[in-house]
């Protein structure tokens, strides 16, 4: 609408300019979502135009998609664990703003992860048995798949016994630890 600048910020409104006229385009719907380009070619998502400026993205406007060609990806992608427990392959930045926990770059969601929060309660549970006890298989387990015949984890965030977002031998002094010399709990996992 038309109005005085003091008339239209009294209304919570924003003043576009002295004589500039009120067409389709003018005004953007205040909170309307849009494709949101992130910076340094972190690919798109859906947000709104604050939202985008606050993580410094490039806001192309209300209603836009993101397709596969709005704005390109040119970051490592890895797997990322979501709070309702599905696991999508994305980036860092992405999996941040989604309030996402990220494994790492290059890190795949295997087919068990996907889709399910397949560690439940504390990690460590490195041979996926049901009953979720930590003993002495799940060490072999984690040795057999480290070191011997590098079969994948059933689940990659009960074998990341210190969640520290890889898989590695600090893993395995961790469970060691855990099992047989101090005796630390495991952690919840993430
Ligand atoms: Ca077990
Ligand atoms: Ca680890």
């Amino acid at each position: 609408m038309v109005a005085s600048q003091p008339a239209c910020l009294k209304h919570g409104g924003i003043y576009k300019g002295d004589g500039v006229p009120c067409t389709a385009t003018t005004c953007e719907p205040i909170g309307q979502t849009g494709a949101c380009c992130l910076p340094n070619g972190g690919g798109c998502i859906q947000s709104t135009d604050a939202d985008c400026r606050a993580v410094g993205g490039a806001f192309l406007g209300p209603g836009t998609p993101c397709t596969a060609t709005t704005c390109p990806n040119t970051l490592p992608e890895g797997c990322c664990c979501l709070a309702d427990g599905t696991c999508i392959a994305t980036t860092k930045l992405k999996c941040d703003l989604a309030g996402g926990s990220y494994a790492g770059n290059g890190v795949p969601c295997s087919g068990f992860l996907k889709g399910t929060q397949c560690c439940i309660g504390l990690v460590g549970n490195v041979d996926g048995d049901e009953t979720g006890g930590v003993d002495i298989s799940d060490l072999s387990n984690l040795i057999d798949g480290l070191y011997i015949s590098l079969t994948p984890f059933p689940c990659d965030q009960a074998a990341d016994v210190d969640n520290s977002g890889n898989i590695d031998i600090s893993d395995l002094s961790t469970l060691i630890d855990f099992l047989y010399i101090n005796f630390t709990p495991l952690p919840p996992c993430l």
